[in-house]
Parts: structure tokens; C-alpha cells; sequence
């Protein structure tokens, strides 16, 4: 049977990475642009209901995005339902003020986002209530701005507490980068979202603009790439992501077992994907990798959508999809020999904690490719790059005006920061721990720890 996902696109990143997403996803299960199949391969339609509704249309059937549009100004919506796709959409699932957040993650949390929920959640209600078995959702949004940053946390805290409890949620969150956009207040929206992450994401996929700016320049050979040149390696990474779950495989066919596999600990949910290959367009010669190399590149620093080095940290957890003709003991070979060959960035406390999806369906265009979800303590060089940002500028109490203008408490500051660090430290503490570890009582305490943070997060729900 197939499960469905419902996707939440907010803010400007949101529905641009969104709209590349779907026109990418449309590719994929051979619909044309009006929704209409007219593909080939009979792997296509069989689960294209996770991301799709089917609709009956003059005898024939239409294959609509189940998803909501939402931003706080309507510049970046009113281009989606003027362009290609914009007439796939349901009219009724775009929703937009006319404000805007103008960058202050308070407005989109507190004040102007919250004026707008109702009809969301109204929205998303309506999606949910026309699925068979609703999987959970996916958010794509930034983590810099106000609206996909603040409005975004705000919906994924009513869907955890309030709307949909018992449903996985999954997100697609950019990270801002100086080298991509140059507003200040970035560092402040990105902890407070993360703060939120931690609690009420299951599932993060870490999209950091400065690993995509790297990657369009030195792969891609692009000298100034805007955000349709970014938001087209995020479409393939997340093509890639959510193949397990759109066709038919034997691993990690739906949300919850992909998450069951990747994340030992709750709050460690923030994964790093990779991707392989990214290619240069016009060198047609780099499309075909042996299984070898793409097994390697995915491990590759260069290849990683988030500006850290696995080699500083070490991998709890990794999951691995590979797409194409593709022999399975040979992938199987690839990954054993890399892990004996870095057993040191592998924690050996999780035997086999490197799992496997095999797809024969490729990439529109290519003849395979590979992406993996990873669990690393490296992931703690991001935290720490957004911690260092955030303090600097939190030790003056610079710009926090703007915060506490819109009825914000400082002390949600200090305690995100709290948190980030806590993160950090979690991370680095498992990255250091062994099979025979001499401080049990770390883990005894560790243990007794996490009932008491939920309780925490209980009291200041009530
Ligand atoms: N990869 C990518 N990043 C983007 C895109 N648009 C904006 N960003 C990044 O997102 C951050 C700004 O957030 P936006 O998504 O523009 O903000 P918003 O959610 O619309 O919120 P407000 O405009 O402040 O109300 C910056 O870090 C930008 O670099 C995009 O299309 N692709
Ligand atoms: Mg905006």
C-alpha cells in the first residue's frame, strides 16, 4: 500500500526549492506538465500516490501534488501559479499575506505568521483527511528568513502538539550561508529554528547554501549561480532522498523506517545527505560512475550538501540509495571495503550501521546515481559555525530589539542557545564513546537526561 506524504512549502526558499522539487518529481514518474502520465516505465506509476493525488479528469487521470504553498508575501507564490506548474496545483492549497516577515523569525513565529495558522492548518487538514494512510510531511523551508524560518517552526510544533501527534515529520531545511545571502539577523533565525528542530522534527535533511554555492562553482563550473541554479542540486538530492519511498525497493519504504534506521538517539535527527554525481552539463563524459566511485564520492567531502568534513566526526548511521542498473554484491563489496578501510569514522557500537536501498529506476537523464543519508557527529562543525555567529552578536544584545519589539522574550535566546549547545555536545560525546566504556555513568546519565528534557518541554507547554 502506499503511504502518503503531504508536502509544506513556506517562504521564498520554501516554494522555490518546492517548485524545482516538483517540476523534477514530475520528470520522474513520467506526468507531464499538466499531470497527465505519459511515461514508459511501468516502475513509475505504481507508488506515485506518496507525493501525488489521483484525480479523475474528463475520463482520464490527473496526478495532482499533494502539498500547501505558503509564504507571507505573495511575490514568490504568484510566480509558481504563473509558471510552468502553476495550474497543477490545487488554487486552494496556496496561502499567502502580504506583509511579509522581513527577515524577523519573531514575526513569522509570533505575530504575523500566527495571525495566518488558522487557514493553514484548515488547509493541511483538508489534504490529510482525503489520504488513505497518511505518513506524515515533509517541510521544505530556510532556517535564515522570517517566514519558512519562524512560520515554519511555528506550524511543525502544531502539528507535533496539536494536529497530527502521531504522524512522522521530515524536513528539508536550508541553512544560510554569507557566501549566498548577507542579512545579519541569519544567525538568530537559524538557532531559534533549530531550537524548534530538535523538538519537534523527526527527520532533518541539512541543505546548507554553502555547500550548494561550492558545489555550483567548483563541480558545475558556474562563476555566480543564483538560487534556480542551487535549488536544482537540492531537487536532485531530494529526488534522491525520497526514492526508497516513491518506488518500489526493499529498504526504507516509508518515513518511519527510513527514520528507525538512521536516528539511535531522538534528538540526533539531523542528517547529512550526499549526492553523487553532480555533473557538469556540458561534460556529458562525467555521467558514467563506476559503483566504485560513486560508493566513493558519496563519502567524498566535495559531494556533501553540508559545508562540514566527515573526517572530523564519525558516522553513527548512514543510509545508502543507489538508482540504476546496479549490481547489489558488487555495492555491497563497495561499502564493506570502505567501512573496513575508515573503520575509525564508523562508531563500532552499531554494527552494521550502514544500510542499503537499491532502485532500478535512474535519474531522468543519467544513467544512475547515488545518494546517502548520513548520521555524523560532524554535523556539530554546523551547529558550532551557527552557535559562533549567533554568540557574537548575542553577547551585545545587537538587533534584539527587533525580536522582543514583536512580544519575544530574551530568554528564548538564551535557552536556544542552551539547547544548540547541549546538541554539540551530544554529538561529541558519542563521537568519543567506545564499546567497553569506561564511564558507564555517562550513559546512566545520559539515559536519565531525556525524560527530563521532555518534561521540561511539558511544563513549558503548560
Ligand atoms: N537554496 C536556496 N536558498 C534560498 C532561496 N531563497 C532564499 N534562500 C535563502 O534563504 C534565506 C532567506 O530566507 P527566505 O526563504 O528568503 O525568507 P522567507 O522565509 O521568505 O522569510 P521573509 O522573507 O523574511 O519573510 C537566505 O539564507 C537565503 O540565502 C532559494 O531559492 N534557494
Ligand atoms: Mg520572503
Amino acid at each position: 500500500m502506499t503511504r502518503e506524504i503531504i508536502n509544506v512549502q513556506v517562504g521564498q526558499a520554501g516554494n522555490q526549492v518546492g517548485e524545482s522539487f516538483w517540476r523534477m518529481l514530475l520528470a520522474e514518474h513520467g506526468l507531464d506538465e499538466d499531470g497527465i502520465y505519459q511515461g514508459t516505465d511501468p516502475l513509475q506509476l505504481p507508488r506515485v500516490g506518496t507525493y501525488f493525488d489521483e484525480v479523475n479528469s474528463g475520463g482520464a487521470s490527473k496526478y495532482v501534488p499533494r502539498s500547501v504553498q505558503i509564504d507571507l508575501e505573495d511575490g514568490v507564490c504568484n510566480q509558481i501559479r504563473g509558471g510552468k506548474i502553476g495550474s497543477l496545483f490545487r488554487p486552494d492549497t496556496f496561502i499567502t499575506g502580504n506583509t511579509g516577515a522581513g527577515n524577523n523569525w519573531a514575526k513569522g513565529f509570533y505575530t504575523e505568521g500566527a495571525e495566518l495558522i488558522d487557514p493553514i492548518l484548515e488547509t493541511v487538514r483538508r489534504q490529510s483527511e482525503s489520504c488513505d494512510a497518511l505518513q506524515g510531511f515533509q517541510l521544505i523551508h530556510s532556517l535564515g528568513g522570517g517566514t519558512g524560518a519562524g512560520l515554519g517552526s511555528l506550524l511543525l510544533s502544531k502539528f507535533r502538539e496539536v494536529e497530527f501527534p502521531d504522524r512522522m515529520i521530515s524536513t528539508f531545511s536550508v541553512i544560510p550561508s554569507p557566501k549566498v545571502s548577507e542579512t545579519v539577523v541569519e544567525p538568530y533565525n537559524s538557532m531559534l529554528s533549530i531550537h524548534q528542530l530538535v523538538e519537534n522534527s523527526d527527520l532533518t535533511m541539512m541543505i546548507d547554501n554553502e555547500a550548494l554555492y561550492d558545489i555550483a562553482v567548483r563541480t558545475l563550473k558556474i562563476n555566480n549561480p543564483g538560487f534556480d541554479d542551487l535549488n536544482v542540486l537540492v531537487s536532485q538530492v531530494m529526488c534522491g532522498v525520497s526514492t526508497s519511498l516513491r518506488f518500489p525497493g526493499q529498504l526504507n519504504g516509508d518515513l518511519r523506517k527510513l527514520a528507525l534506521n538512521l536516528i539511535p538517539f531522538p534528538r540526533l535527527h539531523f542528517i547529512i545527505p550526499s549526492y553523487a554525481p553532480f555533473y557538469d552539463p556540458k561534460a556529458k563524459a562525467f555521467m558514467r560512475m563506476s559503483v566504485n566511485d560513486l560508493t566513493h564520492a558519496l563519502f567524498d567531502r566535495r559531494n556533501i550538501l553540508v559545508a562540514c568534513d566527515p573526517r572530523h566526526g564519525r558516522y553513527l548511521t548512514a543510509a545508502l540509495i543507489f538508482r540504476g542498473k546496479v549490481s547489489s554484491t558488487e555495492v555491497e563489496q563497495c561499502i564493506s571495503d570502505t567501512q573496513k578501510k575508515n573503520s575509525s569514522q564508523f562508531v563500532e557500537w552499531i554494527p552494521d550501521n550502514v544500510s542499503l536501498t537499491l532502485v532500478a529506476v535512474p535519474p531522468v537523464g543519467q544513467s544512475q546515481s547515488a545518494t546517502a543519508l548520513a548520521n555524523s557527529t560532524a554535523a556539530q562543525e554546523l551547529f558550532k559555525r551557527n552557535l559562533d555567529q549567533f554568540a557574537t552578536m548575542y553577547k551585545r544584545r545587537a538587533f534584539l530589539h527587533w525580536y522582543t519589539g514583536e512580544g519575544m522574550d530574551t530568554m528564548e535566546f538564551t535557552e536556544a542557545e542552551s539547547n544548540v549547545q547541549d546538541l554539540i555536545n551530544e554529538y561529541q560525546q558519542y563521537q568519543e564513546a567506545t564499546v567497553e566504556d569506561e564511564n558507564e555513568e555517562d550513559y546512566e546519565v545520559e539515559a536519565a537526561e531525556e525524560p527530563a528534557a521532555a518534561d521540561e518541554q511539558y511544563e513549558e507547554e503548560l
